[in-house]
């Protein structure tokens, strides 16, 4: 007794002639991954036991398998084609059985609601969630929160649930406030970061607003001698600006500049482009920092990176003293909410949000309402 599979009837005999001879004995067939899901994953398989010696009296097919045949003897080919016909009928009547169950499931599907923990309301508020790119997790959070003051019940419109849903996010996101300088008091605040996420251009847009529209005695200090023309950007802005500038190399040149720009009501401090995963470039910021001694250090990170790389980049430089989180590049950002995740790891409030390369407009205090509405907003209307 020996068993072949094989895709189709036909090759399964193929195989039961090769090997066993035409004289061999089909004992029994059957089809293998029943189901049109099973077909569907893993295609159609039919199973041939058969036999050299004549068959022995068969004992009937067990119940409920009707595909089970008890064929006769491999050589009469007419009966071959007969039962290959009556496998193929059956075959196509198991496949309309399947498929008319699996509408029906469907329809069923269809009637009930799309979710049947989840009221209407409810449903938007959660698609609204997802769609923006908040964290499976916080969304959940969210949704239990909404659930437990009762928002689930139909008498709460969708505006009820969206509007709450809006308070929840905004408390979730501490923020800051505008920077607020002291009279007599010289402020100090450092922007690191990694590179490229704006750090020189809201320094330049920071100053330009307390210089120019708050009519505040502003200062800069710039650490970056490492990229060429690094030194030349903010010194073209603080000639345009008006403002004092120094260029440190040196934790003592730090030391010594910061003592130079004392009567002033805020010298800003940028610095190099920080690699996260660099642990020299880390430690070499933070004694420069530690000379400094800052009032404020604002984490600049940009908006458009992924969470993945947010999360570590932002432990990473809670080691160098960062007191906020500074986020660039808004505008060409898809959706926020994956911020959301990165404010509650973090722990660090907003202070400002960027949106465009304009110095000095393109900056904004965060806010708690606007920023839930930013992080909320979906995906942007990209053409
Ligand atoms: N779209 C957009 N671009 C921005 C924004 N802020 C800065 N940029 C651009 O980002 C680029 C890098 O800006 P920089 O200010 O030089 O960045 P940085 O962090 O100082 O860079 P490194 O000093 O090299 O680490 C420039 O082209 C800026 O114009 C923003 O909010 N939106
Ligand atoms: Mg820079």
């Amino acid at each position: 007794m020996k068993t072949f599979r094989a895709k189709s009837m036909q090759q399964a005999l193929h195989l039961v002639r090769q090997e066993l001879g035409y004289d061999a004995t089909v004992v029994h067939t059957r089809e293998i991954n029943q189901g049109l899901l099973g077909r569907m994953m893993w295609g159609r398989q039919v199973e041939v036991v058969a036999t050299h010696s004549p068959p022995a009296p068969q004992p009937a097919a067990p119940h409920g398998s009707p595909r089970d045949t008890v064929v006769p003897a491999a050589h009469e080919e007419l009966d071959y084609r007969a039962m290959y016909r009556a496998d193929l009928g059956q075959e196509l009547a198991s496949q309309l059985d399947d498929l008319r169950s699996m509408v029906a499931s469907l329809c069923d599907k269809h009637e009930a609601p799309a979710a049947p923990d989840l009221s209407r309301a409810m449903f938007d508020a959660f698609t609204t969630l997802i769609e923006a790119d908040v964290d499976e997790t916080t969304a959940r959070e969210l949704l239990d929160t909404l659930r437990a003051e009762g928002l689930d019940r139909d008498a709460s419109s969708p505006a009820d649930v969206q509007g709450r849903l809006r308070q929840l996010v905004a408390g979730m996101v501490e923020t800051t406030g505008p920077l607020i300088t002291t009279p007599g008091r010289r402020r100090l605040v450092a922007l690191v970061g990694p590179t490229g996420v704006g750090k020189t251009t809201t320094i330049a847009k920071l100053a330009a607003n307390l210089r120019l529209r708050e009519k505040k005695r502003v200062g800069l200090i710039t650490v970056d001698t490492y990229r060429v023309a690094a030194v030349e950007q903010l010194r073209t802005y603080a000639d345009i600006i008006d403002l004092p500038m120094e260029v440190v190399a040196t934790p003592r040149e730090m030391r010594e500049a910061v003592a130079r720009l004392t009567d002033l009501d805020l010298v800003l401090l940028d610095t190099a482009g920080r690699s996260p995963r660099d642990e020299v470039q880390i430690q070499e910021l933070k004694s420069m920092l530690g000379e400094a001694q800052p009032d404020e250090v604002h984490l600049v990170l940009s908006s458009t990176a992924a969470i993945g790389s947010l999360l570590p980049t932002a432990a990473r430089f809670s080691e160098v003293g960062a007191t906020s989180l500074l986020l660039t590049k808004l505008d060409e950002a898809n959706s926020l909410g994956h911020l959301v995740k990165l404010f509650r790891h973090s722990q660090l409030p907003a202070s400002y949000l960027t949106n465009g390369q304009n110095v000095p407009d393109d900056i904004l205090v965060a806010q708690p309402e606007s920023l839930a509405d930013m992080l909320l907003a979906g995906p942007a209307g990209w053409e």
